[in-house]
Parts: C-alpha cells; structure tokens; sequence
C-alpha cells in the first residue's frame, strides 16, 4: 500500500519514502510495478528532483525579480558524472534519505550506484565546467552554464587483447531523471545559406538548412543554499512543416526526412572525427548551434527584462551580461552576437564591437599546438558566410584563439606559469598592444564532491580535527590541520580512513580488472587522458625497470622493497595511435608482472578501465601516491593533482601547470619533484636532434626489455621509436621522457624510502591537506566574479 503523498521538500524519512513509492507506482517509465534496485533509483531521483524544482524556480524567480547582472558559461563539455549523492549531499538531507531508503528496502550507496554518468565532456576542461558549476551555484551567484545535449556520452572503454575498444555511451538509454525540457524554449538556428544585401547596403544572411534548439535543463544545487541554478543543454530538432508529408507517402522517405537527420547529427557524439571534410563541417555546427542558440535565449532574458524596467539600451548588455567562452571552442559567439546586433538590431560596426568586446571573456586552457584550432576559410565561407564576413574585418586568417584575444576584454590562462607562457609566447604580440587584458585564474575543484562526497571518512575526521564543518564552504580552513601534523592520535584516524579507503578501492579494482591487489602496498595511481605530453610511458617505462630489477633480486632483497601497485587509467582518442599503444602497452606490462608469482608480493601493474568521474571518485580517495609527470610547460594546470593532494595523497610531479602552486602551498619536502623546468626544454629538444643526449643506462635497459618481447609478441618498435633520434618512426623524444627518466627514477626511490616511515608519511599526507585551500573552485570563481565578470552574490531568502 502506497502511504498519502507528502510535500515534495519533505523532510521527515517516512514522508520522502511516501515521495519515492509515489514515483515508484506512478512515474510510467517502467511497465511492472517492481521495485527494484534500477527502479528505486529512478523513484528516489525523481523525489530528489521535486524538491530541486521548486528551489530552482525561486531561484528563477529571484534574479528575475532583482535583475542583477548574470554570467553564462559557455561550454562544449560538462563532466558531470552522477547527481542522485550530489543533490542529496548539497541539500544536507543524506540522513534522511538513507533512512527512507531503509525503510524501502533498499540501501542508499547501492541505489547511487545505479546512476550513470553523464559522461558531456572527455577531461579536465568538462570536469572544471562542472566543478565551476557547483561553486556558482553554492556562491549564490547568478550564473548559468549553456551546452550541448550529446545523445551520447564520452565513449564507453573496454579493454581486449588487442587494447582499447570504444562503444557507445548510451547514458539517456532509460531517460535522464535529471532534466527537463523546455517546450517554449526553442530558437532557429541556420547553416549555409548566403547573404543578401538591400539596395540600402544593410545584409542579411537568408536561406540554407534551419534546424532548431530547444532547451533541456539540469539542475545545479548549492551546497547548503537554496541557489538552485540552470545548466541549459539544446538538442537540435526540425519542426513539423520540415517534414515532407507528400515526399514520404509517394516513397521516397529519406528524402522527406533529410533534415531530421541532419538534426539528428549535429547532437549525436562529442568530437565527431574530424579528418573529414564531412567531420569538420560538423564540429562547426555543433559549436555555432551552441553559440547562435544561447545568444538568442541571453538576449531574448535582456529584452524581457529591459521591457519591464523601460527601454532598452544595448549599451546596457555589458552591464547586465558576461559571457565565458571555455577555450575557443565556442569562439563563435563573437561574430554571432556581432551579427544579430548589427543585421537584427541595427547597430553599427563599433558600436556592436563595442558590446561585444565587453561581454566576452576567453579563457585558454592549452598551447599544444595541435589542440590550437584552426578552420579553413572555404569551410567557414560555405557554412557561416554572414560570420566569416565578420570574422575577415575583425581579423585576416580564422584563428580561433586570436580572433578570441582581439574580441574579448579579459583573456585568463589557468595556472601561474601557463598564464606567463600565454604572455610570453602563444601571444606575445597582443600583450603589448592590451597589456592590461591578460589574467591568471588557478584552477580549482569542488571540495563537496572532491573530499566531503567521495571521502566522507576523511571528511569526518576533518570536520573533528577542526571542531567545525565550516572548511566545506571555506577550504582555507584546512590549514588549521598544521598544527595536528605531528599528532600520533589524528594519524592513527588518519590512517584507518585512508586503510578503509583502499580496502574498497582493491574491491574495485578486483571487480573490474579481476586482479587481487594489497591494501598494504603503496597504492600508486595515474589517471588523466591518454596522452605522450602527459608521458604514461614514463611511468609504465619506470614500473619495466622495477620489475626487471626485482627479477634480478633473490629473495632477501626482494623483502626489503617497497611493495607497490601502480594503476593506470584514462581513455585514449579513437584516433591517436600512440596513445592507444600506450593502453596496450600498460595492459600486456600488467598481464605478465601480476602473473609473476615470484614478484607478485612485490609489483602489480593494473590498468583500470573505463575511467570517468565514478571511478575516480572511487580511486582518489583510496591513493598514496599519484602522478603528474607532464613534461614541463605542457600541462596547463591539471585538476586532479588538486583532488588528490586534497585527499592526503602525496604527489611525485614536474614543475608544470599548477605542481608548482601545489607545492608552494603544501611544502616542498611534501612534494616528490623531478624533471627538467619548462625553460630548459626547448634547449634540451635541440640538444637531443644534435645527438649530445646521453641515455641513463636504466632507460636503455627498460626500452630493451620491452623490445625483448618479455611483455608479448605485439610490435612496440613505433612508441618506443619515438623516443629515439628523429628517424622512421623516431621524433626526437619530444616529450623529454629520456631526459627526465633518471631523476624520475631517483624520485621513486624516495617515495618508497619515505613509505617505510610510516609516520613521516602521515605527516607529509595531512600536510597535503592542510595546504589545499587555495584549490577550491570557489577560490576560483570568487576571483573570476570580481576580477572578470563584476558579477554578486543573489541569494535566495
Ligand atoms: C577542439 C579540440 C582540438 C580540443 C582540444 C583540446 C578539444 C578539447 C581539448 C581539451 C583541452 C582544451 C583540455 O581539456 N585542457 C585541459 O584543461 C584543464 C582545465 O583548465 C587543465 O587543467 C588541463 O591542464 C588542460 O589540459
């Protein structure tokens, strides 16, 4: 029997329960009146999202009613991962929904788990869309991020014998409890086409294929605020009068549903290949359907409100709107707000660049240069003729980052050094022309989903330690850890949260890797994409050496090592070769090392599949040690050294994107460092082409090893070419992983010297803690807020 149906904010356990049985039995998403763990999930989401719904539209309601100016993030990429915990989390309300779930039947860590992720995004520039999200929203901001409602996610990886294989990520399968769709959100948005112009000179872009946008909305609680915010994700869509009625009777049905797919493509998949002319087509369409539909919606919220208070002025959208465009991915917006101010509105040139120019902020988070994009114009004329009439007066070739920096007021790197080597190198040339326009903003993460979600045994000690809760909304308070560093009482709790943390991660890793492991090992992990800059080949070149040299130990000396498990995970581009070798590689390194019984004790070697947000929330908190070993000046800041460092675990590190303000912050006997700095490496990469690079010999023998065929038969010869001279497959060692191989080496072995004091070890962990404050991501958006978007708190009563 189904108890009365109760208020959806309820807060009484039975009353939520009576809530989720409402669901359960009436919500039609399953055809049986079961109640099993999928469908009590589904239930228990869709009265956690009840209760967001009417936050979200008092939230709404607010900045409506008070107007302030607001900012929208652009973002191709949201890594939001799960909601169900992190709703319940935000709203402070776990007891009471545990408790319902007891009463249910059902516990709520294996109903969360039912969750999948929403997989938006493919790295650290989605998860810090998400984490941003969350500090917008926990700062009481008024403050919404724009994306694109993929109908799939990020691949799903599966490792074979023959290493990575990608499938699709169906994650709205059986419908996303989360969102909800916005029928009277819905703009036009055109492709192709040409431009007219009328005998009077004024142009319009007319014709081509319109495909339409309509809004699919995601609520982003705050953390103990009624702030509930909008992640607003479009799907594309055709309209009725689009389909052909009398092409489809008379048989010929792909042409009257042509459009529809065409529709269907631009939302289908995250990164479409694009080595096709067909691939890159896509790629711009998906990126102007993000831009020309969000303005549209910005713009229609000004008028509105405009309208209320009087009559508006343009000169006022500076005033009342920001616009983040996260990398350049979303560069488009400029010449589509130029164009809908000029040929909609009538502006004038400078006075819609004007307008322009003072809502749009850049923020670069790469100098690689193959991830710099750059667009053919023939392309651009073809798709976007109006823009690229646009584009040519503002500037002469279609560099995205440029056409950013010369469009925008403010453009900010994402760690200290990177933002110097903005200045320095990618734009040099801009820097003296607008000095004043270039900003540093060190990334950052939530700490409610990074430690007080992930880690609540961590959390709780914490929260003892410092006699207060407050370092979850105030992460500078860790530093009230210091002076505990030492304490023998805090590093037993310390210990036995971190033991608790492995104990489940080695269950983990036991599930889906089928490989026993020891939580009395040193838990050592590396989990980022698959790429050579971020030099996975240095580790699994290192974990070689180790096991060739515990093979050439007898047995005394083998007990005196360290035991160590080192674990790998990350998805590799479908398309990059090398990164791919590298997953197999890790792979075949881990088949034989863990089937060693003579060095079982000793070594293991686990590559974990399929990481994404869940699995990370799950390996963080479990690690000692990670590893952030990108070649010095490549990694632009990274945001999972954050997370870890955060969870007490120690890091061995470059001098790299924000290693350094890690260290600064945490100590720098805290911190494993190793590695050549990011001012040395373009000497070091001439020096290599000039043949005056001597090898260390363990980076011969590791190299020889693999060659040897001691990991199986498969053709390792390009990747480890690559780190030759430059010829065949050779590159010269770009990356610098034979320069760094022996201090990287050095590095490790005072890792394991420091694992065998226990209390050292405890002490440098909680340091790590106690020295995160500044990583939080509302550190991060608090100065974005004032330093770029002059935007306020607007919190709900
Ligand atoms: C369009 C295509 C070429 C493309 C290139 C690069 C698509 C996506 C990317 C992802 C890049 C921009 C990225 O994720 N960068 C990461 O951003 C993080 C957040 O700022 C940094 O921490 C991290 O160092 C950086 O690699």
């Amino acid at each position: 029997k189904i108890p009365a149906v109760a208020h959806p904010s309820a807060e009484l356990p039975s009353e939520i329960a009576s809530n989720i049985a409402y669901h359960a039995q009436y919500s039609p998403h399953f055809s049986s009146p079961k109640f099993d763990l999928e469908q009590a999930f589904y239930a228990t989401a869709q009265s956690v999202r009840d209760n967001l719904i009417q936050r979200w539209n008092d939230t709404y309601s607010h900045f409506h009613k008070n107007d302030p100016k607001q900012t929208y993030y652009l973002s191709m990429e949201y890594l939001q991962g799960r909601a169900l915990s992190n709703a319940i989390g935000n709203l402070d309300i776990k007891g009471a929904y545990a408790a319902a779930l007891t009463q249910l039947g059902h516990e709520i860590e294996e109903i969360a788990e039912q969750e999948k992720d929403a997989a938006l995004g493919n790295g650290g520039l989605g998860r810090l869309a998400s984490c941003f999200l969350d500090s917008m929203a926990t700062l009481n901001l008024p403050a919404w991020g724009y994306g694109l409602r993929y109908r799939y996610g990020l691949f799903k990886q599966k490792i074979s014998k023959d290493g990575q294989e990608e499938l699709a990520e169906d994650w709205l399968e059986k419908f996303s409890p989360w969102e909800v769709v916005r029928h009277d959100v819905i703009f036009p948005v055109r492709f192709f086409g040409h431009v007219d112009i009328s005998p009077t000179g004024t142009r319009k872009w007319v014709g081509g294929d319109v495909i339409y946008a309509l809004a699919y909305d995601v609520p982003i609680p705050g953390y103990r605020t009624k702030n509930t915010i909008s992640l607003r994700l479009w799907e594309a869509k055709v309209r009725a009068e689009d389909f052909n009625l009398f092409q489809f009777n008379d048989g010929q049905h792909e042409a009257a549903t042509q459009l529809h797919l065409k529709a269907q493509q631009i939302c289908a998949v995250l990164y479409p290949g694009d080595t096709t002319e067909n691939g890159k087509i896509l790629r711009l369409k998906q990126q102007f359907f993000l831009c020309s539909a969000s303005l549209q919606d910005i713009i229609a919220r000004f008028k509105e409100r405009r309208d209320r208070s009087g009559e508006y002025e343009w000169s006022n959208f500076p005033i009342k709107v920001a616009l983040q465009l996260n990398d350049t991915h979303p560069t488009l917006a400029i010449p589509e707000l130029m164009r809908l101010l000029m040929d909609d509105e009538g502006l004038g040139w400078d006075e819609a660049l004007g307008v322009t120019s003072r809502t749009i902020a850049y923020t670069n988070h790469t100098v690689l240069p193959e991830a710099l994009e750059k667009w053919s114009q023939a392309t651009m004329w073809k798709l976007l003729p109006r823009h690229m009439e646009i584009i040519k007066e503002i500037d002469k070739i279609v560099h995205m980052a440029n056409l950013c920096v010369v469009a925008s007021h403010t453009v900010n790197g994402v760690a200290q050094l990177h933002s110097d080597i903005l200045k320095t190198e990618l734009f040099a040339n801009y820097v003296s022309l607008w000095p004043g326009k270039f900003q540093n903003k060190t990334n950052g993460i939530t700490p409610r989903r990074w430690l007080h979600f992930c880690n609540p045994e961590l959390s709780n000690i914490i929260t003892k330690w410092l006699n207060s809760d407050a370092w979850i909304t105030n992460l500078d308070l860790l530093s009230g850890l210091h002076k505990f560093a030492n304490n023998e009482e805090l590093h037993v709790e310390w210990a036995s949260a971190k033991m608790a943390n492995k104990r489940r991660l080695a269950q983990y890793v036991f599930n889906v890797a089928g490989v026993a492991i020891d939580p009395d090992s040193l838990f050592d992990i590396q989990i980022k994409r698959i790429h050579e800059y971020k030099r996975q080949l240095l580790n699994i070149l290192g974990a070689v050496h180790r096991y060739k040299k515990l093979k050439d130990m007898n047995s005394e000396e083998r007990k005196k090592v360290t035991p160590r498990t080192i674990m790998i995970g990350g998805k590799a581009f479908a398309t990059y070769t090398n990164a791919k070798r590298i997953v197999k590689l890790v792979n075949d390194v881990g088949s034989v090392v863990n089937n060693d019984p003579e060095i079982s004790n000793y070594l293991k070697v686990v590559f974990v599949p399929n990481y994404n947000v869940s699995v990370a929330e799950i390996l963080i908190p479990g690690s000692e040690l990670s590893q952030h070993i990108s070649t010095a000046g490549m990694e632009a800041s990274g945001t999972s050294n954050m997370k870890f460092a955060l969870n007490g675990c120690l890091i061995v590190g470059t001098l790299d994107g924000a290693n350094i303000e890690i260290r600064e912050e945490i100590g720098e006997e805290n911190f494993f460092l190793f590695g050549a700095e990011a001012n040395e490496v373009p000497r070091l990469r001439k020096e290599r082409e000039n043949g005056l690079f001597k090898p260390d010999p363990r980076f011969e023998e590791a190299k020889h090893f693999i060659r040897s065929g001691a990991f199986g038969s498969y053709d390792y010869s390009p990747l480890l070419d690559s780190l030759e001279g430059n010829s065949g497959y050779g590159r010269g060692d770009y990356f610098l992983v034979g320069h760094d191989f022996p201090s990287y080496m050095d590095a490790q072995a005072r890792v394991d010297e420091a694992y065998k004091d226990k209390k050292r070890w405890l002490k440098m962990s909680i340091m790590s803690t106690a020295g995160c404050g500044k990583f939080s991501s509302d550190r991060t958006i608090g100065q974005y807020a004032k330093d770029i978007w002059d935007i306020h708190p607007c919190q709900v009563p």
